[in-house]
């Protein structure tokens, strides 16, 4: 897979030589290139903002910066292998485990990084005519003050879920956010106790039933706690006996055919 990366800032980008994603870049699993915008500006200050038409705080940044650099990091849009452009934006739909997984399934990612007040609309308006893919995601709903940060995220989400990144592809699995549509269970390590504190006694009982069944009782009552939305998005379907259990203690109940909270 290859990633390139267009930013003011490419020194912001350098935690990705780092970890499991730079391990992956050594071993040719992924192609990750940054760019500094300013290669692609003409004038000797390197501007890449203007003022905003219609007034306002702050600065924009420039459309015809930022078409040059795309148009050499895209490519063309029916290049056998078209890039997708990325575009953080506090503005755009919330980043997702499901975005991250439609990701990985590209063979090239491009993300444009802001700053300033943001990118001239009209570059993403350009590649969308020009047939290319654009998504525009937010990692959260806080403000940043510029697009690395969530290319970082974006851009480590994706590509640990390519082949042979993550050591042991079960861990994948299990994960919050996974098929599961849940939070994680707690984990615990050695020494069994630590600061009066012990290891819940199932999981030194070596009854792996008992453990995965205590891990999904964990697993169901933390999401209930912590993100109801996430219960509310359950398939019933998928649920047994011993879960709908827990889930009426935890205030949930199926009503035809979904899961609602019961009725205060
Ligand atoms: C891209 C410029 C800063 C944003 C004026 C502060 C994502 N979840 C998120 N929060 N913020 C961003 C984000 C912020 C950005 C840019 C992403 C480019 N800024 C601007 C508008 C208000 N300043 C983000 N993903």
């Amino acid at each position: 897979m290859r990633v390139d990366v267009v930013t003011i800032f490419p020194d912001y980008l350098a935690a990705l030589d780092l970890s499991l994603v730079g391990k992956a870049r050594k071993a040719g699993l992924l192609d990750l290139r940054v760019h500094d915008l300013r290669d692609w500006t003409t004038d000797r200050h390197r501007t890449v903002d203007d003022t905003p038409f219609g007034g306002g705080a702050g600065m924009v940044m420039r459309p015809d910066v930022w078409g040059r650099a795309l148009d050499d990091v895209l490519g063309s849009a029916d290049d056998d292998a078209p890039g997708h452009l990325v575009v953080p934006t506090p503005s755009g739909e919330v980043f997702t485990q499901r975005h991250a997984e439609a990701l990985a399934g590209e063979e090239h990612v491009v993300v444009a990084c802001g700053r300033y007040e943001g990118i001239d609309a009209r570059v993403v308006d350009r590649a969308r005519a020009a047939g290319h893919r654009v998504s525009e995601f937010s990692i959260g709903d806080y403000v940043l003050n510029g697009g690395e940060v969530a290319a970082l995220v974006m851009i480590e989400a994706f590509g640990r879920l390519l082949p042979g990144v993550v050591g042991n592809p079960h861990s994948l699995v299990e994960e919050s956010h996974g098929a599961a549509g849940l939070l994680e269970y707690p984990v615990y390590t050695k020494p069994p106790a630590w600061e009066g504190l012990d290891v819940p006694d199932v999981l030194l009982s070596g009854h792996h039933a008992r453990i995965e069944r205590w891990r999904r009782d964990q697993a169901l009552a933390r999401t209930a706690a912590r993100r109801p939305d996430m219960i509310a998005a359950l398939d019933v379907a998928g649920l047994d006996k011993a879960d709908l259990t827990v889930l009426a203690e935890q205030g949930w109940t199926v009503d035809s055919g979904r899961l609602r909270p019961v009725a205060e």
